[in-house]
């Protein structure tokens, strides 16, 4: 029997809509969502080898039980039901001697979070986190500081752009994909590309200008752009006046960060930098400056997003078609959202043990700050934290400095690790709980922001191919063994479509058609005349009271990033195409695409080491050291030496990729405590290597 079904791709985190046929229970075919013209048939890499996921037999085939010391890899299979006695045993206990409050959840958000954060909520403890500390916290920070509004709350029409400026979003790699082809429909028709990075990604090869910046300059370039635009008055001076604050206070905070400036900082010269602001000038307000994702990574980048936000104002390509757009949700359709599962569970009240809400006031509690738990475990202060559930993430690759994250991890009563395969930290944990693959689970339904809001559903195609079992499913169970039946009084995922539908007149039927329910037909966008931002003052504010009164000044002096000594590099990570962070090396076929990583080296610093292009070389912080192959190349600033994300697994059960290359992690050594002291996220482009010929 040949059957369609609509699915949310999982492979990565963006979660796009696809098509998945299905014959006589078996998956043939998967492609994008038709059915969503952005989407189209198009599919990447990734999500074309979501069948090789399903059928990779190095995974977790069934619930684990750890036997021997944390991380040595000796596994008890067990039933669900032993499974579930375990933790429940452990979790009552903690609860017991530490409170409700001593549990922790860290996730890797997106849209089928709820779920998850209803678990917490039911449990009674406040410390859900997602992965964002290690993404784009700064960013969202800063966002909200100038807009009130998230990193969430925007998208970018490059489709009608006429100029698209990019600190360091590769774009192309580091995809997305319905932003990428909006991205390549935007060039097709003529818009103009200026691409920033230390490291010539694929990105720039569809750049009309790249910018090999100094890396960690980002801010300095920034400050000598916003400098030559306010300066020259190149603004867009009838939006500032509606709906700027603090320009006056803008420009005195600029007068010394000319782009005469800017060049001895950042490496590109004063008159490129005039020339590209002379071009922003014409192509206002359809210019487009991504606030930046790498910029979330430095010690001052939720300065650097801040200008960049600032600047995207000074254009006025706010809400403007071929700009940035706010995105709307079923209110501005005049329709109900779904219904939040927390809702069956009693607030909760206590404080939060990374100080998300008290002690950093303004920084966002739905997110939290994984890092700063961290030191909760480690110090019991402000309490201790015992039981640690980890789903769908895998800190000891996305946080820094691996070896202490073990050394506190150690601390915990109970690691209980929720993911389709051995991750680094579920190879530490006490209980595994295979979750089934996305293909062979339905989901909660999302909620789909955008120009046109909506509504999603991820359908289970096929049967599970193991003794795993859908997320919904496991947190229900646990949920109801911990004695919180009242809070997840579900049998099945249609009883959850149904309460969360409950209130939008639609039914599950209504996503049988297309796999998603669209809202309106018609892009809704605000009135420009009267857009009214989240801020106190409904304002954009350059100068925002309420963030300098939590201590956070609005214009930060510029501080040069440290240089590295002779012999060493900052060390950059990125990704490629085939991979999504640490969690695809042992694919079957995308391992077949990319076994390992390299060492961007540039040439005359590989020249003066003695490197030659492809020498195994040595990488060395401390007394942690690996060999990786070098590519000699002119495409790597000589401050920087850049290797691709997530390699180099420690853990054996995965025998395709086990050694393989070397994980850039390993290397930042205290970097846990480096973390940008006011946008909160963690610093994970401020390590330095040694790197020598072997
Ligand atoms: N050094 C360094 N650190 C980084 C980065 C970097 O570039 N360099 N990038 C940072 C960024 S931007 C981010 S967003 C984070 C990402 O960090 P993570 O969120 O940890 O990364 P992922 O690899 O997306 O996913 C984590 C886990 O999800 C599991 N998983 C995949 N599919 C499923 C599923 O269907 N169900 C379940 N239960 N589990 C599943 C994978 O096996 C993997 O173990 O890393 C950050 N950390
Ligand atoms: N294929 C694939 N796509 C993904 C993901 C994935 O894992 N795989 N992950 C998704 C996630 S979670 C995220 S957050 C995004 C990340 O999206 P991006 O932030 O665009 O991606 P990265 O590859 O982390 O980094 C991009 C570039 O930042 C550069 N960079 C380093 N330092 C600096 C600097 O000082 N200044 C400037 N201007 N650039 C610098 C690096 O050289 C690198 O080329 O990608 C998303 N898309
Ligand atoms: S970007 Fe690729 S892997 Fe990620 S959800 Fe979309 S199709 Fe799947
Ligand atoms: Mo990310």
């Amino acid at each position: 029997m040949k059957e369609t079904q609509y699915s949310i791709c999982g492979m990565c985190a963006v979660r796009c809509p696809v098509t998945v046929h299905v014959e006589d229970g078996k998956p043939v075919w998967i492609e994008g969502n038709n059915n969503d013209a952005a989407m189209g048939r198009s599919l990447c890499a990734k999500g074309g080898a979501s069948f090789a996921q399903r059928l990779d037999k190095q995974r977790p085939a069934a619930p684990l039980v750890r036997m021997g010391q944390r991380g040595e890899g000796q596994w008890r299979e067990v039933s669900w039901d032993e499974a579930y006695d375990y933790i429940t045993t452990r979790l009552k206990a903690v609860i017991a001697e530490h409170g409700e409050r001593s549990i922790m959840f860290s996730d890797r958000g997106g849209p089928f979070a709820d779920l998850r954060k209803a678990f917490v909520k039911a449990l009674g403890s406040p410390n859900y986190h997602n992965h964002d500390c290690t993404c784009g916290r700064s960013v969202h920070h800063a966002s909200q500081s100038v807009y009130g509004l998230g990193r969430k709350g925007f998208n970018y029409d490059y489709e009608n752009a006429r100029h698209i400026v990019l600190f360091g979003r590769n774009i192309t790699e580091s995809l997305r994909v319905k932003e990428v082809k909006s991205f390549l429909k935007g060039i097709k028709n003529g818009a103009k590309v200026t691409y920033i990075d230390p490291r010539a990604s694929v990105t720039a090869s569809k750049a009309t200008r790249f910018w090999q910046n100094r890396p960690g300059t980002d801010y300095a370039l920034l400050l000598g752009i916003a400098h030559c635009v306010v300066y020259n008055n190149y603004y867009d001076e009838e939006f500032v006046e509606q709906y700027v604050t603090g320009l006056p206070e803008l420009k005195t905070f600029l007068a010394p960060y000319t782009p005469e400036w800017a060049a001895q900082e950042s490496g590109i010269s004063a008159a490129e930098i005039e020339a590209f602001c002379q071009e922003l000038k014409k192509d206002r307000p359809k210019v487009i400056i991504h606030p930046g994702w790498n910029l979330a990574r430095y010690g001052d980048s939720f300065y650097a997003s801040r200008m960049i936000h600032i600047l995207n104002a000074l254009m006025g390509s706010i809400e403007q078609p071929g700009g940035l757009f706010y995105v709307k949700g079923p209110k501005d359709a005049g329709k109900t959202g779904l219904k939040s599962l927390g809702a069956l569970s009693p607030a909760v009240t206590e404080d939060r043990a990374d100080g998300c809400g008290t002690r950093f006031p303004l920084w966002d509690k739905g997110a939290g700050m994984l890092h700063l738990t961290y030191e909760a475990i480690d110090t019991d202060v402000p309490y201790p934290v015992k039981a640690y559930f980890v789903h769908r993430h895998n800190p000891f690759i996305a946080l820094p400095d691996t070896r202490e994250q073990k050394r506190i991890l150690d601390k915990l009563d109970l690691i209980v690790a929720v993911d389709i395969n051995f991750s680094e930290t579920a190879w530490f944990a006490d209980v595994i709980l295979p979750e089934s693959t996305y293909l062979e689970r339905a989901s909660i339904l999302r909620t789909e922001k955008g120009l046109k809001p909506g509504f999603g559903r991820r359908q289970q195609c096929v049967q599970p191919l193991n003794n795993t079992k859908a997320g919904w499913e496991i947190y229900s169970d646990l949920a109801k063994r911990m004695g919180k039946g009242d809070s997840f009084p579900f049998e099945s995922i249609e009883d959850i479509w149904q309460y969360q539908l409950q209130d939008t007149g639609l039914t599950a039927a209504d996503f049988d058609e297309k796999g998603f329910v669209k809202l309106t037909d018609k892009a809704i966008w605000y009135d420009r005349a009267n857009l009214k931002f989240g801020t106190d003052s409904g304002k954009i504010e350059i100068i925002n009271s309420k963030w300098e009164a939590a201590g956070i000044v609005s214009l930060a002096p510029y501080v040069s990033p440290e240089t590295p000594p002779a012999g060493s590099f900052r060390l950059l990570a990125g990704r490629s195409g085939y991979q999504a962070h640490g969690h695809h090396h042992n694919n079957p076929i995308l391992h077949e695409f990319l076994d390992q990583n390299k060492l961007w080296i540039n040439t005359q610093s590989a020249a003066e080491l003695g490197i030659k292009d492809g020498d195994q070389v040595r990488v060395a912080a401390g007394d942690i050291e690996g060999v990786i192959v070098a590519y000699v190349t002119d495409l790597i600033h000589p401050e920087a030496v850049f290797m691709l994300h997530g390699f180099g697994t420690d853990v054996p059960a995965k025998k395709r990729s086990f050694g393989k290359g070397l994980a850039d992690q390993i290397f930042m050594i205290g970097k846990l405590k480096a973390w940008d002291k006011a946008g909160g996220g963690v610093n994970l482009a401020e390590a330095f290597v040694k790197v020598t010929p072997v």
